[in-house]
């Protein structure tokens, strides 16, 4: 724990516009609760990575990419981001966050694979340890987590995380505050592991009780056109880890494919699933997945007019998004932007959004995660100590929603 004096003193070693942005904070927080550290500093990094480390590339350029807006200084409308209390901080990786049905969250330590519990008063708490870890490279560890739809009675947690020697899915019962080790089972094997587009997000269908998983192409192009290869997939799997009868290919786990990074998986209130694409050097994107769907990586990246390839909703230049978590309240769509440091808000409109417009650009840094949560507004992570950012200790954020 940190007391509010020491706190403060670390707040002035950050920058004057980020200083300010804190104090803001601070005036609002009635309580403020830093959790312990817990994490382990990151492991070494490939500079020559493409995804996560454009922002070491390229950082020194930023400054000259202002084609967006802040738009948190101006009116705001239903669904805007409002204000932001900081629930914990922590020197975790966080990755995966899943709500508790008590409020807390279960979050992945991408690096350590230690789950950690926070609750809404800063409370966190180790609650166990993905088993079976393998060395992570750059992107890799303990990424997604997801509840089962059945959680109050059957108790089980996934996790999407890196292993020796692949990706994989498992699921391990959470009871009485913690993970129950001899319940790990394996549910999906054989998703190739590389040091960068690992991708990893999990949810599950809010219709069909199926398992989504997002999945990255693991620096092997040819795996995301390969239908039968688990990469660079939105993969769709039963609770227990089988194909589901009605998926799109025989025999083959794949839902949609022709994707690079999909780090962001969110379903809006019609049952439609949205994802957020981690481009190369040009273009990341948001698509509206349709069953069976090509989304045209590797020969596209963004828009393009080849046949039979879907097309994105919406686009961004690689330095104003380089997206990972996305989320959805009342159809309004939460894009959480690492190396472009801010959150893209946008209201589903049919089957198109409205504008982007960036909230907290440059305010908090990376952006991982963001979660609806219970309350109605959203968590949001940040990720400056993953490698590729500042190296300040992460923080769990509760952003209240207009
Ligand atoms: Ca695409």
């Amino acid at each position: 724990m940190q007391t509010s004096t020491e706190v403060n003193v670390q707040q002035k070693r950050l920058s004057t516009f980020r200083r300010l942005a804190q104090i803001k904070l601070v005036t609002r927080l009635p309580i403020l609760i830093f959790a312990g550290s817990l994490g382990i500093a990151c492991a070494g990094q490939n500079q020559n990575d493409i995804d996560d480390a454009r922002n070491d590339r390229d950082r020194d350029v930023q400054s000259e990419e202002t084609g967006s807006t802040d738009e948190s200084s101006e009116a705001l409308a239903p669904g805007d981001p409002g204000a932001v209390r900081q629930i914990a901080s922590t020197n975790e990786v966080p990755w995966g966050l899943a709500f508790l049905p008590d409020g807390s969250a279960l979050i992945a330590g991408r690096n350590t694979y230690n789950v950690i519990r926070v609750a809404p008063n800063g409370q966190t708490a180790v609650v166990g340890r993905i088993p079976n870890g393998g060395p992570r490279g750059s992107e890799g560890g303990a990424l997604g987590v997801a509840l089962s739809p059945n959680f109050a009675t059957d108790h089980w947690v996934y996790f999407f995380h890196t292993a020796p020697n692949d990706n994989r899915i498992v699921r391990i019962k959470y009871e009485n505050g913690q993970l129950v080790a001899s319940s790990h089972s394996v549910v999906l094997t054989g998703i190739a592991r590389a040091s960068i587009h690992n991708a990893g997000r999990l949810r599950f269908g809010p219709r069909d009780n199926m398992l989504y998983a997002g999945t990255g192409d693991a620096n092997n192009r040819p795996n995301s056109q390969n239908v039968n290869s688990k990469n660079g997939k939105i993969l769709r799997l039963t609770p227990e880890g089988g194909i589901p009868a009605d998926n799109p290919f025989p025999n083959s786990y794949t839902w949609a494919y022709g994707l690079r990074d999909p780090q962001g998986l969110a379903f809006d209130s019609q049952g439609r699933l949205w994802v957020s694409e981690f481009g190369q050097d040009t273009w990341d994107e948001l698509n509206l997945i349709q069953k069976g769907g090509n989304y045209g990586w590797p020969t596209c990246e963004g828009r393009c007019s080849t046949s039979g390839f879907i097309n994105p909703v919406q686009q961004w230049r690689t330095s104003e998004a380089s997206p990972s978590g996305l989320a959805i309240v009342k159809d309004v769509l939460y894009l959480a932007s690492l190396r472009g440091q801010r959150l893209w808000v946008m209201t589903i409109n049919g089957n198109t959004t409205t504008a982007p417009r960036a909230f907290f650009q440059g305010t908090y840094g990376r952006l991982r995660t963001v979660e609806p949560a219970p309350g109605g507004g959203l968590w949001l992570t940040t990720s400056n100590n993953d490698g590729r950012g500042s190296g300040a200790a992460a923080q769990i954020l509760d952003v209240a929603l207009q």
